[in-house]
């Protein structure tokens, strides 16, 4: 049987997406920036999954992280400090259909936009979002932001801060209704590679945490961790993190965890010595807010109708009986 030719084209089409398909403009990130790193880890995703450049966008804040839509050729939104999560939820409420991914930066996530996150991890959208952590302020220069570790000297804490750091993983496994949360590190490729995979692939809002270098301003902030694999700890199992034999050669600080486990994730969060890398939690059953909100029982014509009359009827000036009278007459 012959196909015709408009399927063949369209088939052709899906069929044939390569990288180049997905660079946009060449990234000015500095050298030796991890960013660089989730980059070509995104790109190669979407070229394996062959998402239509058309129908992918990429939302982003502020920040160095949040020049991440130029970099893509798809459709991008670089918003405003703090708020791409609910510009990405207001693109997935209305367009469902499309890919929609979010790359944000410490300050841009924990700190600015710190309300956003949390009720976009309770209203489980079916958003990827990748939090660039480079516990520091890149764009701006060097101010500490809320995950810089206690006594980091910088910017705005010349004495070092005062605070402990907060910790994006912990935080995001205590709010209700988290369904996904992971950690990468930048310098480990296969491994950003295969969490942003399981992550596209998860239905509901994916938080991925990637630790991304910032060798502009702290240079050496990851260097015991890059140059000791025993400071990683590789998180492994059936339905989480699939390792292959080279990086398990060199990553043998390994340990088995179940990501249906919320509370052993949450334990696992805590430490960062050795820094877990893997899959900590994932809950495919819990319900997407975009879901629910298109419930058909919800909005059957009849019940718009009668809302919307309800609405007008708010606003109707209704003539007193003397005058109602006095018109009829
Ligand atoms: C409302 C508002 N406040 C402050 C700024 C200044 N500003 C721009 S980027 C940024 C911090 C970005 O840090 P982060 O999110 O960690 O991104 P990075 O540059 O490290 O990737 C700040 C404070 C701004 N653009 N808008
Ligand atoms: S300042 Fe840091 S985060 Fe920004 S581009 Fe340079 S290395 Fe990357
Ligand atoms: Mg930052």
């Amino acid at each position: 049987m012959t196909m015709p030719v408009r399927d063949c084209l369209l088939r052709m089409y899906e069929e044939d997406h390569h990288l180049e398909d997905y660079q946009g403009s060449i990234p000015r990130w500095c050298n030796g920036c991890g960013d660089n790193a989730i980059l070509a880890a995104v790109q190669r995703l979407c070229r394996d999954e062959n998402l239509r450049p058309e129908k992918t966008v990429f939302v982003s804040g502020i920040g160095c992280a949040a020049r991440f839509p130029h970099y893509m050729k798809t459709y991008g939104f670089h918003g405003i400090h703090g708020r791409a999560l609910p510009i990405a939820e207001g693109i997935k409420l209305a367009r469902p259909d499309l890919h929609v991914f979010v790359n944000t930066g410490d300050g841009d996530c924990c700190s600015i936009g710190a309300a956003h996150w949390i009720h976009a991890i309770r209203y489980n959208m079916n958003l990827t979002m990748m939090l660039h952590d480079n516990q520091i302020y890149g764009l701006t220069k060097m101010q500490a932001s809320p995950t810089s570790p206690k006594g980091l000297r910088s910017n705005t804490t010349p004495r070092g801060a005062y605070l402990e750091a907060l910790n994006p993983l912990t935080v995001t496994l205590g709010v209700q209704n988290v369904s996904f949360v992971a950690q990468a590190v930048d310098w480990i490729p296969e491994a950003v590679y295969s969490i942003l995979s399981a992550a596209y692939h998860h239905k509901g809002f994916s938080f991925v945490r990637i630790i991304q270098r910032c060798p502009e301003f702290l240079p050496e902030m990851w260097e015991p961790w890059l140059h000791d694999p025993q400071k990683t700890l590789l998180l492994t199992h059936e339905n989480g993190l699939q390792v292959s034999a080279n990086l398990a050669k060199v990553y043998k600080n390994q340990q088995r965890h179940d990501p249906s486990d919320l509370n052993r994730a949450r334990e696992i969060a805590s430490v960062i010595d050795p820094l877990p890398v893997g899959i900590l939690y994932r809950n495919a059953d819990v319900p997407h807010y975009e879901e629910l909100r298109q419930n058909p029982e919800l909005r059957t014509t009849d019940l718009i109708r009668t809302g919307l009359e309800a609405e007008f009827d708010k606003f109707t000036v209704w003539p007193d009986a003397d005058e109602q009278t006095r018109a009829d007459a």
